[in-house]
């Protein structure tokens, strides 16, 4: 069976489900997105990913025309037609129909879709070898500008960052801010361990408030390992003991090298694997439940 897409309260197969030419979101990249998992029947931290999208569409002043629960309904939904018991959920959220001109006015109601896919994943090799990261020329958008807290359609920072880390042949690229100050990567938040200490950057520098460094913060908390947000350097991670990412794709995936320079041992940590471990069990029981069949 094909998969089947949402679209402003319909389901069409994917080889039918199409927007128009003049939706906003494609046209100037109005809009707002979540990408989401789905663990065995539990969607992770929905309710988490859903206020952020509703924030980033509220600074927008992007208004959503169906409510959070009826969201929730939507996205359950798709997942149970396509049978997904595991999945990455994208949630679409566009200025809908306009005309050529910037004016948000002229489009009448945003456009809505989900898509539920099965999920690339990295190999579980890199989680054993540790990534390796380098520090790419384009720095993150101000946050005065369009702000990296908005999860905007508007990714070309991130996607300029990502091609300039793979045209160095790393699959993830540290950004700086304007200030040249550690932000994140292109898809994941950043966090070192140093002397017992999990730090990461606060989000106000540049980043993106990420559902998996929230719960990385919280499982640190009940483990009482001492955590802070605090502003760091290159130089800070370079001479880190630790140093790993976490986002909705990626989870928690160590980082031995960033700019040729060896973090730690040059072998993922402990601290980085024990945190692995409890978010892993924590996707395993934590979460919105539905039924695929
Ligand atoms: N920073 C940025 C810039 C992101 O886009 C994260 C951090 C992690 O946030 P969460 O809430 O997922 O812990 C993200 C989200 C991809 C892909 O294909 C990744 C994201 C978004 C879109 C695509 O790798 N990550």
């Amino acid at each position: 069976m094909e998969l089947q897409i949402y679209i402003d309260g319909k389901w069409f197969p994917k080889s039918e489900a199409k927007i128009s030419v003049f939706d906003h979101g494609l046209l100037y990249g109005d809009g707002v997105f979540e990408g989401i998992r789905a663990y065995h029947g539990l969607v992770f931290k929905l309710s988490e990913h859903l206020d952020r999208l509703w924030e980033s569409a509220h600074t927008l002043m992007l208004e959503i025309p169906i409510s959070k629960k009826e969201m929730e309904k939507a996205i359950i939904e798709t997942l149970r037609k396509n049978h997904f018991n595991d999945a990455y959920i994208r949630v679409v959220v566009t200025r809908g129909t306009g005309d050529l001109g910037l004016d948000p006015a002229k489009c009448k109601r945003a456009t809505i879709f989900i898509i539920t896919d099965k999920i690339t994943l990295y190999p579980e090799s890199l989680y054993k070898k540790g990534l390796d990261l380098i520090t790419v020329p384009t720095v993150r958008n101000l946050p005065e500008a369009v702000n990296p807290a908005i999860k905007s359609l508007n990714y070309l920072n991130n996607i300029l960052a990502k091609i300039e880390g793979k045209n160095s042949g790393c699959i993830e690229a540290l950004m700086l801010n304007h200030q040249g100050y550690v932000a994140e990567c292109t898809g994941d938040n950043i966090f070192m361990v140093k002397n017992a200490l999990l730090l990461t950057p606060p989000t106000y520098l540049g980043a993106l408030k990420g559902v998996t460094r929230q719960a990385i913060i919280e499982i640190a908390e009940s483990k009482k390992i001492k955590f802070e947000e605090r502003i760091l350097t290159r130089h800070d991670l370079f001479n880190a003991e630790e140093v790993f990412l976490t986002g909705t794709a990626a989870e928690v995936i160590p980082v031995v090298k960033i700019d040729g320079r060896v973090i730690g041992t040059g072998k993922p940590g402990g601290v980085t694997a024990d945190l692995r471990k409890a978010f892993q069990a924590l996707t395993q029981k934590d979460g919105v439940r539905y039924s695929s069949s």
